[in-house]
């Protein structure tokens, strides 16, 4: 899908309006400061990198919760913007590197795949879901909702009348899910959603997660792909540095197989990485995740071993 010379851009979005820890909007700061265009550029991209996207100017007058929902016209309109900036990138032929920044932000990241790419499907790598409705959260954090607001799931308010309800239930699969509200479950099921959590990852091994995960999504293997990948998917002894952890994640060659087999299929026009928080651990701790993530995005950009 892409023409070359194969071009990425970098889209830095330093926001964190979409849950309450502070830090991880210096996510993308670190991921930068650590090398990320040049590394990039090693492996054969152009890169086009602006400096972070400046959010401070959407900040609303006063942002009360709308519902359970915090920050909501915040939230809306940072992603609004993303949603413009991602799909720029892509129509110019781009693939757009969005660096979270809280998840909170897919909902922009997605919308301007789907605007770019009406026939994208989405491989979600989370501990979580994230496809809470203002109904069935209990946080009121929107980074635990944006695929429903994708899907046009639950109430539907003015304030996020931007979004089109142009994901389908069927064009995005989850894997490294093992955190899920007992609402989620209710919506996965009811919606037919296709999930392999941590157990089928033990149960088949990751290559053969990856593949079926394919084969539900893009079985004849001719649809773009965007890949929206949380660290909190890796195990909080790989990628410590984040908001919401969750004991029994993917492994380090787990979470780079993933990005490497989406790389082999040729098919990646857009890529998430999100809720790197450096605020979060001790120095060590920070570098390591920063490295890790740095290191996804170049397994999903054609790194490969040999
Ligand atoms: B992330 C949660 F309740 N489900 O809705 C919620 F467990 O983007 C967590 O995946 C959401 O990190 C996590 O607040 C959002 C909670
Ligand atoms: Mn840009
Ligand atoms: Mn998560
Ligand atoms: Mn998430």
């Amino acid at each position: 899908f892409l023409p070359s010379p194969k071009t990425a851009a970098i889209v830095g979005c330093p926001f964190r309006g979409g849950q309450p820890k502070l830090g991880v909007d210096k996510g993308p700061i670190h991921l930068v400061e650590a090398g990320l265009v040049s590394q990039l550029e090693e492996l054969g991209w152009k890169v086009q990198f602006d400096g972070h996207h400046q959010f401070e100017s959407l900040a609303a007058e006063s942002d009360p919760p709308i519902g359970k929902l915090k920050n909501p016209r915040l939230v809306s309109k940072v992603c609004e913007s993303v949603a413009q900036a991602v799909g720029g990138h892509a129509k110019a032929g781009q693939l757009p590197v969005t660096l979270g920044g809280d998840h909170s932000l897919a909902m922009g990241t997605i919308s301007g795949t789907l605007d770019a790419y009406p026939d994208a499907c989405v491989v979600w790598v989370d501990a979580h879901a994230d496809i809470n409705t203002s109904e069935t959260t209990d946080s009121g954090n929107i980074h635990g909702m944006p695929v429903s607001f994708l899907m046009g799931l639950g109430e539907k308010y003015s304030e996020f009348s931007w979004i089109k309800p142009a994901l389908r239930t069927d064009r995005i699969v989850y894997i490294g899910l093992r955190d899920i509200d007992s609402g989620e479950k209710r919506l996965l099921r009811e919606n037919g959603i296709k999930a392999f959590s941590m157990h089928e990852v033990d149960r088949y091994g990751i290559g053969r997660v990856v593949e079926m995960a394919l084969d539900h999504v893009n079985p004849k293997r001719d649809r773009p792909v965007h890949l929206s990948f949380d660290v909190d998917a890796l195990d909080p002894s790989v990628a410590p540095s984040t908001g919401t952890p969750v004991r029994g994640g993917l492994t380090f060659r787990e979470g780079h197989y993933i990005c490497e087999a989406i790389h082999e299929t040729g098919l990646l026009v857009a890529l998430d990485l999100m809720e790197v928080n450096p605020s979060l651990a001790d120095a060590e701790s920070v570098r390591q995740t920063v490295a890790v993530g740095c290191s996804l995005v170049r397994s999903a950009l054609g790194e490969t071993l040999l």
